[in-house]
């Protein structure tokens, strides 16, 4: 695998946003007011859909983007699985938020970002600092509370950070990087610095205050701000339709003049796609955008969820649209990679795994004299 970061601009395709923002490409399986709800046979049709536009967009894409692109998402899957397995085991304390099936979101939307480009998120963090460039070793010795992470092991899970990588955290209070990615985007903007921010967020973070005097500032302000609301359908053990009184959190962007997009998160293309389309938006005429991207988490909200608010069948039944199957399908339809290619992708992100494993069992604890450096006192 290369080291560098394979980058590349992904076309804006064809689904342009209207003038108000809002997309036309709105997936079978849930209707124009985002309300859901799961049809085997209409998700079907829609994955068939999805497959074709998926392998429109290769043909714009180079071999080397796609490839890295597939590569950091199965690095990301494993990468979370062995973090729910040395967890059980006690090898991570506190609590620790896995991404699997969310992949594509992370992978659609920064790979194309430039380095003076930021991105800010919430706890859910791992893949994210990882396709930012942190290194999946730095990423597992963090989690670990080791010297050798991120942040020298005293941020753990929920606050990964790089200066250097542009990467401002890993929050832990829902929605509270909204504002902070907002005044991220201002400081661009002030600077003059032509960069954008990428500012994620969970769809239950949408409830809160801060969501909306943020975009109210964006939009009044023109910031550089594309803000990502990764709806994963569950805020903890609640869901979308318990707590939010409309189901379209695109929408909600016409409320601050804004452009809006619903995005299918398990079309890795479809966001790369929506996530240019922001960025071109944001970099040429510095207008702040809000992304509704659909994902589903596969596991629990955090390693201590029970799971007792959902059913296994239901978790079941969007494993059948899993991102990286359709991806993987989809490169093999278009020729660009085969079988032999995906288990090399495999071989490659399970060693690189395996040394992120090595590296945080032996790296030290931090050490005495850490205890009151990077705090205020
Ligand atoms: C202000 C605040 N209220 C409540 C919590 C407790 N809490 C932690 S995560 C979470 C759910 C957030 O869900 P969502 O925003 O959808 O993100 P997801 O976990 O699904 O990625 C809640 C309520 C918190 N951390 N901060
Ligand atoms: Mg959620």
């Amino acid at each position: 695998m290369p080291k560098t970061r394979v980058s590349g601009k992904a076309s804006t395709g064809t689904n342009k946003t209207s003038k108000n923002g809002k997309g036309s490409r709105t997936p079978a399986a849930v209707t124009e007011d985002g309300k859901e709800l799961f049809d085997p046979e209409k998700a079907q049709e829609e994955y068939n859909k999805r497959k074709k536009s998926q392998l429109e967009s290769i043909k714009n894409t180079s071999a080397d983007v796609l490839r890295e692109m597939l590569y950091q998402m199965v690095l990301g899957r494993h990468f979370e699985q062995k973090c729910a397995e040395v967890y059980r085991i006690g090898k991570i304390g506190g609590f620790c938020h896995l991404y699997i099936g969310q992949e594509a979101i992370s992978i659609g939307t920064q790979l194309q970002l430039e380095p003076r480009d930021f991105v800010i998120t919430s706890y859910r963090d791992h893949v994210q600092a990882m396709v930012q460039g942190i290194a999946p070793e730095a990423v597992l010795a963090e989690l670990y509370g080791r010297a050798g992470g991120n942040v020298g092991g005293k941020g753990g899970s929920m606050h990964m950070f790089s200066k250097e990588k542009n990467f401002y955290g890993g929050h832990g209070i829902v929605g509270g990087q909204i504002g902070v990615g907002t005044g991220m985007a201002f400081a661009q903007k002030y600077k003059e610095s032509g960069g954008v921010t990428l500012c994620f967020f969970g769809e239950a973070a949408v409830n809160q205050g801060i969501f909306h005097e943020s975009l109210n500032m964006a939009g009044l302000w023109n910031l550089p701000c594309i803000y990502i609301c990764e709806n994963n359908r569950y805020g903890m053990g609640t869901s979308q339709e318990r707590a939010m009184s409309i189901s379209s959190i695109a929408k909600k962007a016409e409320s601050y003049g804004i452009a809006g997009e619903f995005v299918d998160g398990m079309d890795v293309m479809e966001v790369r796609e929506a996530t240019a389309r922001a960025i071109e938006r944001a970099r040429s005429e510095s207008r702040p955008t809000l992304l509704e991207i659909r994902a589903y988490r596969y596991m629990g909200h955090s390693m201590s969820d029970p799971g007792k608010y959902r059913s296994t069948d239901e978790i079941k039944r969007y494993q059948e649209r899993d991102p990286i199957v359709l991806f993987k399908d989809s490169l093999k339809e278009a020729g660009v990679l085969d079988g032999k290619d995906f288990e090399k992708i495999d071989a490659e992100a399970l060693a690189k795994v395996q040394e992120a494993v090595d590296f945080a069992e032996n790296s030290p604890l931090p050490d005495e004299s850490e205890l009151l450096t990077d705090v205020y006192k």
